[in-house]
């Protein structure tokens, strides 16, 4: 990424990938969307910019349609039940959307269907007759997700009808080695139906030139969007034999409903609609998405790498088509997460589900803190109990959480809850770090570097224990009023250190950041540009200190380990729902 890429004014809208609701999400979704997209959120809150957040449910097509399958219950019951658990988890992570909806509203299959008629007219949807696998034994055509057989690029035996997940390539179920039914493992046989596509072809010339234009995008996320335009691009089926989804709005079709990857990046507009109109401001999306009334704003896609291809193509060119509105100026495209040396799975039930961390008694800010350094940013990420139980003991307990305790603790029993405002002198080195580490936090988030950012703040932290430890204000206390005068200045230094972290740390770890603000006392207007200057010009009393990072024991992580790991069958989650 250009490192000298910086926030400019303007407003900005986060979008994180759509989750499908046919599974509850695990420590890898948590990593490799929503979390990452979150910090950046809520970074861009702080900076005084006004963000808007914007995701939601993906509840369409084949995805669903598998999993009711499996489950005997219709997709509506599923979907529903999922869609609570999923925004159940996001908002005790803290997720700080702005409207997390679902594909399924009516606002949305209203946009949808707007959005294919503006593309139509516009001479970019062609019909075609597909001779599609149909499985006799089912008596189904089975279009992407139903199919399953070996990739024709790489080989991979698991390939699915619509990606490989292995090369990441798009493909056609037709394109598909030995290919198999999903559901019941018969071959299909090919039976013919009509179609419509998008002529991807006739935006060739267009998309390129959009991507390499993008010259603040990831390095993988450019060229692997370059390579398949380079490999030619078809034009593309958007239109499925299913019942479950948006029903397509033309004649000869209205038996069909439109391909799930067409609705579903609809989505980030009609919930941006939505949230416009819920808060009775209804032409307030345009701000964001129109060409000319958005033209300040940016978006920002944070998506997992196999979506890449959706967002780096197949989006952008529905958006041309459509005209009139923006492209995204940057898509974070997010390597895999995965647990203690191998690919999450849920049907090995390897990994962490997140069903069971709301009543784990761990606080969700542990788990953000940690989570953080496995954001897959340039490569792919590892969780590992070991590395958990460290990381946290010694940097999120040892270095943040002991300063910022020794500090108001030194406060509250020394100086009586008290600090004098004191004469600070910007010289000092300690302070000057202060400003240092903000200005670097700026760069690297600004170029959505969160891990590394992080790195910085604890490395400020760390430097605050030192200043603490050399200068013995415990000792300076007992001694002259000088040396009493000194102790003062250190202790106020150390308290706006403190209150610098937490603010520095609020995208991060925002509810303990809230709480060490308030422990302190501290409730100003614009947090991000108070930080290193004196946070008082009288007398400042603070709040009785009381422990807010915690170390977490052997036993505790095992008890973790026990419930976390363990997944909670989609048949448990149903029934309790049909009895609540
Ligand atoms: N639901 C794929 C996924 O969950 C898909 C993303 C849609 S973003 C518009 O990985
Ligand atoms: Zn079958």
């Amino acid at each position: 990424m250009n490192e000298n890429e910086e926030i400019q004014p303007g407003r900005i809208l986060v979008l994180c990938a759509l989750p499908y609701t046919n599974a509850v999400p695990h420590i890898g979704n948590i990593v490799g969307s929503h979390l990452p997209a979150d910090i950046f959120a809520r970074y861009c809150r702080l900076r005084g910019k006004e963000t808007l957040f914007i995701g939601g449910a993906d509840e369409n097509g084949t995805p669903t349609e598998v999993a009711t399958i499996e489950l005997h219950v219709s997709p509506k019951q599923l979907t529903d039940a999922l869609y609570l658990i999923h925004k159940k988890i996001y908002n005790w992570f803290w997720i700080s959307y702005d409207n997390f909806s679902r594909t399924s509203t009516s606002t949305h299959h209203k946009t949808t269907q707007e959005f294919f008629s503006k593309i139509y007219e516009n001479g970019y949807i062609s019909e075609g007759v597909l001779s599609l696998p149909y499985c006799e034994h089912d008596k189904l055509f089975l279009p992407d997700r139903y199919v399953e057989g070996t990739c024709p690029y790489c080989q991979y035996s698991k390939a699915r009808g619509d990606q490989c997940e292995q090369c990441t390539r798009l493909l056609d179920p037709d394109q598909l080695l030995k290919p198999r039914c999903k559901i019941c493992g018969n071959t299909p046989i090919v039976k013919e139906s009509k179609h419509l596509f998008l002529e991807l072809e006739k935006l060739i010339p267009q998309l390129d030139e959009w991507i390499r234009s993008n010259k603040h995008w990831r390095i993988q996320v450019i060229s692997l969007a370059l390579g398949w335009i380079k490999e030619g691009l078809k034009r593309r089926c958007i239109t499925r034999d299913l019942k479950w989804g948006v029903p397509v709005p033309l004649e000869g079709y209205k038996e069909k409903v439109l391909y799930v990857w067409f609705d579903a990046p609809i989505g980030y507009l009609s919930f941006t609609k939505e949230w416009a109109e819920t808060n009775n401001m209804p032409e307030e999306w345009r701000n964001y998405w129109d060409l000319e009334k958005g033209k300040e704003a940016k978006i920002y896609n944070f998506i997992g790498k196999d979506n890449i291809p959706f967002h780096t193509i197949f989006w952008p060119a529905m958006i041309m088509a459509h005209g009139g509105l923006k492209l995204p100026y940057n898509v974070i495209g997010l390597q895999y997460c995965n647990y203690e040396g191998d690919k999450i799975s849920k049907s090995r039930s390897w990994g962490i589900f997140c069903e069971k961390l709301p009543e784990s008694g761990v606080d969700s800010d542990v788990w953000r803190y940690y989570l953080t350094y496995l954001i897959p940013e340039t490569k792919d990420s590892d969780f590992k109990w070991e590395d958990f139980e460290n990381r946290v003991n010694s940097e999120y307990v040892g270095n943040i959480g002991n300063f910022i305790h020794r500090t108001s603790t030194f406060v509250w029993k020394y100086l009586g809850g008290e600090l004098p405002a004191v004469q600070l002198n910007k010289e000092e080195s300690i302070v000057k770090e202060i400003f240092l580490t903000k200005k670097k936090i700026e760069e690297l988030l600004d170029n959505v570097r969160l891990r590394d950012a992080l790195t910085e703040i604890l490395s400020l932290s760390d430097k605050g224990n030192r200043y603490f430890q050399e200068n013995k204000p415990w000792e300076l206390i007992k001694g002259s009023e000088t040396d009493k005068e000194k102790c003062v200045h250190i202790i106020y230094v150390c308290t706006l250190l403190s209150i610098s972290l937490s603010i520095l740390l609020e995208p991060f770890i925002p509810k303990t950041s809230e709480r060490i603000l308030n422990q302190l006392n501290i409730n100003f207007q614009e947090k991000w540009d108070s930080i290193g200057h004196p946070f008082s010009k009288v007398k400042h009393k603070i709040n009785e200190p009381h422990v807010l990072f915690e170390k977490l024991t052997k036993e505790k992580v095992e008890m973790l380990k026990a419930t976390v790991t363990k997944m909670t069958p989609l048949e448990e989650f149903l029934r309790k729902e049909k009895e609540s």
